[in-house]
């Protein structure tokens, strides 16, 4: 008899959840565990693009877009798989590759969103940000923060390449997507060359006050690469090998309110080991050669390559050249950073992975 009473309990139940979810009122004892789950369930997989066949589109862009007939930038987004909705790479970042030939302007505008800039192919163009005119040579970092104009000029003879990162998907995620189109084609140069970059330098002018959050806006390749050569023999990381971060040179921390740029030099034969964290990562390959293994899935790299880490995903890279391997590398832990939210685990004793699980296995987070 109280069998029966619950049988008829449960089907008053059933029916409360099912009018509940017309209501747009989900009960939280049916759904908890989609609600709150033990693991992150991260959404989507890591992904490898190859440097043939960005190089080969681009090419193929090159001929058809015209950037004098509204296009707005010749670049193409690198869209994981499972992120389409919002054109990411990662949940947070759009990572793309952009080309300006000779003559071109890609015409001046301004977002909300951050942007950063690696160049790959090609020197002696610029880019205007607020006014002042950064020419790039191969391998800068150069930011454009929210807000800022900025517009790409090639006045050389030779095409310019370079790999755009861009937090979008995150601006989007807040609803804050806004774009304003600059009248002209090029933004007037208002700054000397060099003024950020240089002149300006450590020893600033007393009289001005700093609104703008970045004010070193190129990290020359020349002094990174001294940088990571003068770090070589050094420990560093056993997850991350040499690790460097570019930071804000006043006041240190990350590039970016949003994106943190790093540059790492894994040594030949160098395995790193696994371990994984809740922000993501993008990975383009400078040089040398080698693969990474993520949640226990196997991809190769080789230079232009671009390969991202989901969030919580083991990962562990392996050079397997007789020379360093290179990476530049744009992560979103600034972000995780700000709400408490970075965690890190590393695999098992000393361990590199066999072959991981797709389901996550619970395990204590480091920390408290
Ligand atoms: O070069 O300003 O790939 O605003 C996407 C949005 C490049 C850029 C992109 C942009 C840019
Ligand atoms: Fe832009």
């Amino acid at each position: 008899m109280a069998s029966r009473t619950e049988a008829s309990r449960d089907v008053e139940l059933e029916r409360l959840n099912a009018e509940l979810l017309k209501q747009n009122l989900t009960p939280t004892w049916a759904y908890y565990t989609s609600l709150i789950t033990p693991q992150p369930k991260v959404s989507y997989a890591p992904y490898l693009w190859k440097w043939e066949v960005l190089l080969h589109y681009l090419r193929r862009a090159g001929e058809l877009v015209d950037l004098e007939r509204g296009a707005e930038r010749r670049s193409f987004e690198l869209v994981n798989p499972a992120l389409r909705h919002i054109m990411g790479t990662t949940h947070t970042i759009g990572a793309a590759v952009q080309l300006v030939k000779p003559g071109e302007v890609a015409p001046a505008h301004r977002h909300l969103a951050n942007a950063i800039r690696f160049i790959v192919k090609g020197r002696g163009s610029y880019t205007a940000v607020q006014g002042e005119p950064l020419y790039m040579e191969e391998r800068d970092l150069i930011l454009t923060p929210s807000w800022t104009w900025h517009d790409h000029g090639n006045e050389t003879t030779e095409p310019i390449i370079w790999v755009d990162a861009l937090d979008y998907p995150f601006n989007q995620l807040m609803q804050v997507s806004f774009f304003n189109a600059y009248p002209e084609a090029r933004h007037p140069f208002t700054k000397p060359l060099g003024y950020t970059a240089n002149w300006m330098g450590f020893a600033r002018p007393t009289w001005e006050t700093y609104a703008e959050p970045v004010p070193l806006a190129t990290y020359r390749w020349t002094e990174t690469a001294r940088a990571l050569q003068y770090l070589q023999g050094s420990e560093g990381s056993p997850f991350d090998g040499i690790l460097l971060e570019y930071v804000n040179p006043f006041r240190q921390g990350p590039v970016l309110p949003t994106m943190a740029c790093y540059a790492q030099l894994l040594r030949p034969g160098e395995h790193t080991r696994a371990h994984r964290h809740t922000s993501s990562a993008i990975c383009f390959v400078l040089d040398g050669a080698g693969y990474s293994v993520l949640n226990g899935e196997r991809f190769n790299w080789a230079p232009g390559d671009l390969f991202m880490i989901p969030p919580w995903y083991w990962h562990e890279h392996v050079n397997t050249a007789a020379e360093e391997s290179r990476f530049f590398v744009i992560s979103d832990k600034p972000i995780y950073d700000t709400f408490n939210l970075s965690r890190e685990e590393a695999y098992a004793e000393n361990g590199h992975q066999q072959r991981v699980e797709k389901t996550f296995t619970p395990m204590l987070l480091s920390g408290a």
